[in-house]
């Protein structure tokens, strides 16, 4: 049986209080199996601290109804709460106008809505639409989709064996017929933290727009839309401490004018005859039907919960944090990480032995220790490393070295339970 560590290192510096933070999480008390929670599946979906949680019930108390429609003052109230929070995340992101921000259900649909809007206006036959080996199955089914319709080419950036893209191949693709490309900030898969910005310089030196899956990003760190100079940003609220069921479409303005819109309906309208619509503004264009009001809310609320943050001392626990766990999960015996790259955010993927990891997300499951197993989505990353799955400990801000400790222990306990 391995020995777990027994200290928890040093790595909370005096200006980030974890246990203060993790006061903020009501779920961090509940008991599983009789353990409490160890909750390592952030990558899937972030808990929410009680500001979040405590917005979308006082928007359902206190103003719930339509928005843009009514002339009563709850609808008043809840339309002015809808576009604050708006606001809210324009500034988060520092976007230039508030016009540039467009509610979704989430990173899938932002990217279905540029593939579908973007894409099929500038993509034809023969084009090439660009996209790493490392992207979640939300980044490449649109533009697998978009190529059947179009007869464009689907290029893949190749990785190296630690899990980074191979930027010299990528000039090299660029050379090419290239129409878009589309990148993930951070792989959920690998942990890998893609140097998106020189990307994006190498794709816009040639008139190549580029899109981010932001994904994994956000709950990592604030992200600045104008410095990275990407043309579109899709970000799930569910992985930053938001609600689920909502997200957004970052979209430079120019760009977003000239796209049709992605469904027709209403709020989406200025004025509809049965010979003609002339569609609404920036960006409720792009909206069409009800939207989820009390997610737009709480995700408000969640970039405000963010912003008071201190995220130089938050990055630098973090990445003690991943350390921490790489040295310990590699001090396993049978223990292979997939995925080294030398820039990494809080995820740690691995296969143990020849133990199915559905196996071991079980038994650690057991000891109240939640991970994900599986091929995340991302099986062309599977086939890459040549596993049919892993399984994956992602950690948040709230997670602590003595967590990482109960890991080591539970998966000490699925060596013993399975004989090894
Ligand atoms: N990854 C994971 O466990 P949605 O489902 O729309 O909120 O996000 C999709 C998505 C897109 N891109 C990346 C890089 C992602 O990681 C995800 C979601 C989760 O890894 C669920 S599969």
């Amino acid at each position: 049986m391995i020995t777990p560590p027994t200290t928890s290192v040093p790595m909370s510096p005096q200006t980030f209080d974890v246990e203060s933070l993790r006061g903020e999480f009501p779920i961090l008390n509940v008991l599983v199996h009789g353990h409490r929670l160890v909750y390592l599946d952030n990558a899937a979906t972030s808990q929410k601290p009680r500001a979040v949680i405590r917005s979308e019930e006082e928007y359902y108390r206190t103003m719930n109804a339509n928005v843009h429609r009514g002339v009563h003052t709850l609808s008043e109230k809840a339309t002015a709460r809808y576009e604050e929070s708006r606001e809210s995340i324009r500034k988060y992101i520092g976007a230039g106008s508030a016009k540039e921000i467009v509610f979704v259900r989430g990173t899938t649909e932002a990217i279905n809505l540029v593939a579908a809007t973007y894409g099929k206006m500038h993509v034809g036959k023969g084009d090439h639409v660009v996209i790493s080996g490392m992207e979640h199955h939300s980044n490449i089914v649109p533009w697998q989709m978009l190529c059947g319709e179009t007869g464009a080419l689907l290029r893949v950036i190749p990785l190296n064996d630690r899990g980074e893209v191979i930027l010299s191949e990528y000039e090299k693709i660029l050379d090419g017929p290239v129409k878009l490309v589309a990148i993930s900030h951070i792989s959920n898969a690998l942990g890998t933290v893609n140097p998106i910005r020189e990307m994006i310089a190498s794709a816009h030196r040639r008139g190549i727009p580029v899109l981010v899956d932001g994904a994994q990003a956000m709950q990592h760190g604030p992200v600045d839309v104008r410095e990275l100079e990407c043309d579109f940003y899709a970000f799930s609220g569910h992985k930053m401490f938001g609600p689920t069921g909502i997200g957004i479409l970052f979209g430079r303005e120019a760009l977003l004018e000239t796209m049709p819109p992605y469904q027709g309906g209403g709020d989406m309208i200025k004025s509809v005859t049965f010979e003609k619509t002339i569609y609404n503004d920036l960006p409720h264009k792009f909206e069409a039907g009800t939207p989820n009001i009390a997610g737009a809310v709480a995700l408000g609320t969640a970039t405000e919960w963010l912003s008071g943050l201190d995220w130089t001392a938050i990055g630098l626990y973090e990445q003690n944090l991943l350390q921490y766990a790489t040295d310990a999960l590699s001090d396993m015996p049978g223990v292979r990480i997939i995925g080294t790259a030398e820039r990494k955010a809080g995820i740690v993927s691995f296969v143990m032995n020849d133990i199915h990891p559905h196996d071991i997300g079980t038994i650690l499951d057991r000891d109240g220790v939640a991970i994900r197993t599986g091929h995340h989505c991302a099986q062309p990353v599977m086939m890459r490393y040549g596993v049919p799955a892993t399984a994956r400990a992602s950690f948040a801000l709230y997670n602590t070295a003595s967590e990482v400790d109960a890991l080591i222990a539970a998966l000490g306990r699925v060596r013993e339970v399975m004989g090894i």
